[in-house]
């Protein structure tokens, strides 16, 4: 069965108790303070009142403070978060650090829960807990869980304000870090709630509690999504991918809205948004998908015009162009691995070169002050104080095994307006940005080509359908490499064949008057997969060759280059890329390891095919082209291997399929 809204009993309402306004306003008579009742008294909205009031209800919190994101607000939250230790200031001027549990550095995948009523389906990817047994949890947990607390109440937009697929949501926190977080991240929706609820027709309500910060009680730990009644609830837990709903858990329900409410007309995605210039000084832009941890932010980056590194809001317009905007306005970026050498404009503000608010993660503070973390560039760190204390390069897990300085998932939050090459006008734009290029991704040892363009709309939909990813540290627990459909797999609720079946009505629409060049990125070939030595896991490209990836797809969407026909897509040509690699980062790009990049190895996509269609064959109701291309490029792959033999290059690709 397909998601109904308001099914079922409303958890924070039930529990909370509160029925009408006026006993909502007696509720803040009492826990608030004249300022703050003058803040929530602008708020009209009944239902978001009732909510705020339940919540207070529910988590009984001593006092109860509204986030109205005045400079004072903002200075408020930045105070709170310090005076209570969730951060301490370091070297740079505008510089925290905050730590997370140990046990608490990722995404608590496997304590992250839909809860559902009897008969809807759930993703097959993903946890379920039924709607009783999830309120007999949260009464359990929450009931008082803010007890002797002051009880955060903030209310921001995911989305510029105004935008069609701009939604506000309301944030309930016991957290400082989460509020100052939030107001890194989101745009300020508590002078426009009213309109922008009318405007959207939908809210949601996030709540959130981090409870005694204890070790022993992360096991009980619990994200839960109440989709019907699009209402969050998370405790025991701080690291942001939990607690911050806003980003992941009503990430989650922009995918059931676009999956079951906006069929045809908007797509909410787990991707980065970039703008190129190109030749003439034209600008285009680019959203690409890749799972947690995969590089959507260094790819970001690498744009002329940055707009967004995790999330995109993606639409139809009027005109018939495909548009997009960021949900957020910051990042809350991976660190490990960002140096100078592949992530200058995140380093300078690193680095206080150029001032910056920045909260720091689970990464290591030298004595001076100084955060450090694993691949910065620097001389490798000798001492210092981490998530887990005193830190020395001696330092062991009970397993033996050495303590990185930093967690592989320490973190840097940051406004997009100090990165240099943001675009601070179109960043915020309600009108979002044009879309030429849609990009997929995963970490990718050892089939898939750096860079290949669907034939189709068809084709790029199964792109998206097959990505395949090692795990990375954004998940606690997560090992192997796994599915990872559209990298949105994490966060899509409802059924797999549903969302495919929105993907091909999407982007194959003729509400669409140009349709965008749809691609498949690959930056983790190894030395191994391509005729190394067996264990040779280098990667064969680095992290500057992204410009030259996207410069050929940039070039491509305007039909500048021809490409090679193959079963799976269109293929870059040598000489285009010798001369994009010239022009874009001055490297001298071998027809050997082009031959090494971009051979088709038969048998690897074979697998990867089958091993999709036998999982997609598992699915209800999934739409049949999917099955459809699939087997169309089986044939044509098996028809070149009994010509080629398994490996393929791209000469004998020519000679097959010839160039378009
Ligand atoms: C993130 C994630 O933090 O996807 O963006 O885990
Ligand atoms: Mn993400």
């Amino acid at each position: 069965m397909k998601l109904e809204m308001k099914k079922g009993i409303d958890i924070l309402s039930n529990l909370g108790s509160v029925v009408s306004v006026e006993e909502a306003r007696n509720i803040f008579e009492k826990k608030c303070d004249s300022d703050n009742l003058k803040k929530i008294s602008t708020i009209k909205n009944e239902e978001a009142l009732l909510k705020i009031a339940n919540a207070i209800a529910l988590f009984q919190p001593d006092s109860v403070w509204f986030n109205t994101c005045s400079k004072e607000d903002l200075q408020t939250a930045r105070n709170g978060a310090l005076e209570n230790g969730e951060e301490f200031k370091i070297k740079f001027e505008g510089h925290t650090c905050h730590y997370d549990l140990p046990e608490d550095q990722a995404r608590l995948v496997k304590q992250t829960y839909y809860i559902y009523n009897e008969g809807e389906d759930i993703s097959s990817l993903a946890l379920k807990q039924e709607r009783s047994e999830a309120k007999a949890y949260i009464k359990e947990h929450m009931t008082g869980i803010m007890k002797g607390k002051k009880m955060l109440a903030s209310i921001w937009s995911r989305g510029p304000i105004g935008a069609k697929a701009s939604i506000p949501a309301i944030m309930i926190t016991d957290s400082y870090y989460v509020v100052h977080s939030g107001n890194i991240l989101y745009p300020n929706a508590f002078n426009d709630f009213d309109s922008e609820v009318a405007r959207a027709g939908l809210f949601f309500t996030n709540c959130h509690s981090y409870g005694q910060f204890k070790s022993e009680d992360v096991p009980k730990a619990r994200v839960y999504m109440d989709r019907s009644w699009q209402t969050t609830f998370s405790f025991f837990c701080t690291y942001a991918g939990n607690t911050l709903l806003l980003k992941k858990g009503n990430h989650r329900f922009t995918v059931d809205h676009c999956t079951y409410y906006r069929v045809e007309e908007e797509l909410s995605e787990h991707m980065f948004i970039t703008g190129l210039t190109g030749p003439g000084n034209r600008k285009t832009f680019i959203v690409g998908a890749a799972p947690s941890g995969c590089g959507k932010t260094t790819t970001a980056m690498v744009g002329t015009d940055f707009i967004g590194d995790d999330l995109a809001q993606i639409w139809i317009e009027r005109d018939g162009t495909v548009r997009a905007v960021n949900p957020e306005i910051g990042i809350f970026g991976i660190v490990k691995d960002v140096n100078y050498r592949g992530d200058p404009y995140l380093m300078k503000c690193l680095r206080g070169e150029i001032p910056s608010e920045v909260i720091f993660s689970n990464v290591l503070i030298e004595e001076d002050g100084t955060p450090r973390w694993e691949g910065d560039g620097d001389q490798e760190p000798t001492s210092g104080k981490n998530f887990l204390g005193d830190w020395t390069p001696e330092k062991k897990y009970v397993n033996g095994n050495p303590v990185p300085c930093s967690h592989p998932n320490s973190r840097c939050t940051l406004s997009n307006a100090d990165i240099e090459n943001y675009n601070r006008e179109l960043g915020v734009d309600p009108a979002g940005v044009p879309i030429k290029i849609i990009t997929y991704s995963g970490r990718d040892s050892d089939t898939n080509p750096p860079v290949w363009a669907a034939k189709n709309p068809d084709q790029g939909v199964v792109i998206g359908a097959s990505i395949l990813s090692a795990a990375t540290a954004t998940e606690v627990g997560a090992v192997g490499v796994r599915r990872q459909p559209w990298a949105n797999a994490p966060f899509v609720p409802g059924s797999l064949a549903d969302y495919t079946h929105a993907q091909f009505k999407f982007f194959n629409s003729n509400k669409i008057k140009e349709k965008p060049v749809m691609a498949g990125l690959n930056y983790f070939l190894t030395h191994a997969a391509r005729g190394g030595e067996p264990g040779d896991n280098r990667l064969l490209g680095e992290k500057r060759d992204v410009k030259p990836w996207l410069t050929w797809l940039e070039i491509r969407a305007h039909g500048e280059v021809m490409a090679i026909n193959t079963p799976i897509g269109y293929l870059p040509l040598f000489e285009d890329l010798k001369t994009i690699f010239n022009e874009t980062i001055n490297k001298e790009y071998t027809n050997k390891l082009y031959n090494k990049q971009f051979s088709l190895y038969i048998d690897n996509i074979i697998a990867r095919i089958d091993l999709q269609t036998k999982a997609y064959e598992k699915e209800e109701n999934c739409p049949e082209r999917l099955f459809e291309i699939y087997e169309e490029q089986k044939v044509g792959l098996n028809s070149l291997k009994e010509k080629y033999g398994p490996i393929v290059k791209p000469s004998e690709l020519i000679e097959a399929g010839g160039t378009e």
